[in-house]
């Protein structure tokens, strides 16, 4: 075939392109233990995103919008859709057998799947920017992937989960937006894949994403200005000084996403609520800082990088700065003292 024709072709029948199952089988021998079980962890992570998709898709004709009725561990309203989420993520986990625990935002105590001889745990909030699923905004999911520490064939332990972020072995978020993305990396860049719903699948759409050195966006609760550290309202009137955007849409993932595509800084600091900041490390800050240092950018806790939190407890909450490079160089550098790092 010549090449003008296949470019004809090309035209009227355009490619879709590599499905995630496709690359996630190409990138397997990237993987440090490359028996497959890891590949076969992302793609439950993925059946499920597909599944939560579909619910959300049909949220406002059906009664699965508003609360639930009750708390989670952290104290918060749960949404039914928090609830539908984490029953998916969970359900997809403990029938795809690779993973022997899980650790939800959503629950007090670790999971255990009954795969007790399965080599994983994740860690994840399932349905992330609650309090916009009502009103038809951007939400999502995030994950965050370790291989255990104790012996395969036993339950697994908070040990397990406790290891800190430079232990990640694959971290990633599932964005469930004006399209449907699901970003992840395994320590080899980042990739990111939209969702094609006719076809059920999700395609390659940005490969080795990289978040631009430098920004004009900064995100944050503006509301909570009086309750912010001097250091953070100083790096703020500069970002405004220079007619910088404020772009806040209170869906972390789709804040961050935004972000890491045009550059820009996310950062939720320390509050008179939440004197250790409001979002938690092991499903909030350690994937989003695995990706965000894969593409090219910083994630900080203040003088600490949030990777390098060794961490106390499976809850914990973290102050979280995190974006391009230079904007969260620039924040640190009115950083005074260090940021509490606690629960
Ligand atoms: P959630 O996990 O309970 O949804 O809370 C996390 C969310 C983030 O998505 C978002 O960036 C932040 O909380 C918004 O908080 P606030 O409403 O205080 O600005
Ligand atoms: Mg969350």
């Amino acid at each position: 075939m010549s090449t003008s024709t296949s470019s004809n072709e090309n035209a009227i029948a355009t490619p879709v392109g590599i499905t995630l199952e496709r690359y996630i089988m190409r990138k397997q021998s990237e993987f440090p233990f490359a028996t497959g079980e890891l590949s076969q962890l992302l793609r439950d992570i993925a059946l499920a995103g597909k599944i939560v998709n579909r619910e959300i898709n049909r949220a406002g004709l059906m009664d699965i919008a508003g609360s639930f009725g009750s708390q989670n561990i952290q104290g918060e309203q749960q949404q039914k859709l928090d609830v539908v989420a984490n029953i998916r993520f969970i359900r997809a986990l403990k029938n795809g057998g690779e993973a022997c625990a899980i650790l939800s935002e959503e629950d007090d105590e670790i999971i255990q799947t009954g795969n007790d001889k399965g080599r994983y745990v994740v860690a994840m909030d399932p349905m992330d920017g609650s309090s916009n699923i009502d009103v038809n905004v951007s939400i999502g999911t995030i994950f965050s992937i370790y291989r255990r520490v104790t012996p395969v064939g036993t339950p697994a332990t908070k040990e397990d989960f406790l290891q800190g972020g430079r232990k990640q072995v694959a971290a990633g978020y599932i964005l469930y937006g004006s399209s449907t993305m699901l970003v992840y990396t395994t320590g080899h860049g980042v990739a990111c894949f939209t969702y094609e719903n006719s076809l059920g699948e999700f395609f390659l759409s940005h490969s080795d994403i990289k978040i631009p050195q430098d920004g004009t966006i900064f995100s944050c609760n503006e509301g909570n200005w009086f309750d912010y550290p001097e250091w953070v309202q100083g790096y703020l009137t500069e970002c405004k000084r220079k007619r910088f955007s404020g772009r806040y849409i209170g869906s972390l993932v789709a804040d961050y996403h935004r972000n890491l595509l045009k550059g820009g800084i996310y950062l939720y600091p320390p509050t008179a609520k939440n004197t250790s900041g409001k979002l938690r490390l092991l499903y909030e800050g350690y994937p989003l800082a695995f990706v965000i240092e894969q593409a090219g950018g910083r994630a900080m806790a203040g003088t600490e990088a949030i990777l390098d939190i060794v961490p106390i407890d499976c809850h914990q909450r973290t102050p979280l700065y995190i974006g391009s490079a230079d904007m969260v160089e620039e924040m640190m550098s009115h950083a005074t003292a260090a940021e509490p790092v606690g629960r």
